[in-house]
């Protein structure tokens, strides 16, 4: 009797637990391409933002680590992103404003403006010269924001 209680309360706290990873989890099995697009950014904002960080002064230079940082948003920007693009993920928990359908062609020729700028900064960075990182930060930068002020909505859009 006791034992069946015990699992009883196993089972309602496991079942607790699973609830509120999916409470909290960033993924959503049941929005697919927009968790997918939205981790993709996410990876991206993780290691850009460390180095603009680095470059404004915001948190003390660390020449190994931004070199890491460089590499993984590069390796990051490469990865297929348009896969989370699919006819139909418009809507949901998205702030991609409907317009990027109309204009694939532009949007992809902006996201290959950024992987090149995220190359180009792993590169930089290798070298060491702060000056020149700080000037690919922001041709870098520059390559995010053309594409957020046309395609990314300031709030959810759904
Ligand atoms: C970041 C970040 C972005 C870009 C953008 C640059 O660090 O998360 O989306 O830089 O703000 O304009």
């Amino acid at each position: 009797m006791k034992k069946t209680l015990y699992a009883a309360l196993l089972t309602v706290a496991a079942g607790a637990t699973a609830l509120s990873f999916q409470a909290q989890s960033h993924y959503d099995d049941k929005q697919f391409p927009q968790s997918y697009r939205q981790s993709y950014f996410a990876l991206l904002a993780a290691n850009f933002g460390p180095i603009a960080a680095s470059v404004k002064g915001e948190i003390p230079w660390d020449q190994a680590r931004i070199e890491g940082w460089a590499n993984d948003f590069s390796a990051a920007s490469e990865l297929n992103v348009m896969r989370g693009f699919v006819a139909g993920s418009e809507k949901g928990t998205t702030r991609a404003k409907p317009v990027i359908w109309e204009n694939t062609e532009d949007f992809n020729s902006k996201l290959s403006d950024m992987r090149e700028a995220a190359a180009q900064l792993k590169q930089i960075a290798a070298g060491g010269d702060k000056e020149a990182i700080a000037a690919q930060v922001g041709v870098a930068g520059k390559t995010c924001k053309a594409c957020h002020d046309e395609y990314k909505a300031e709030n959810y859009l759904y």
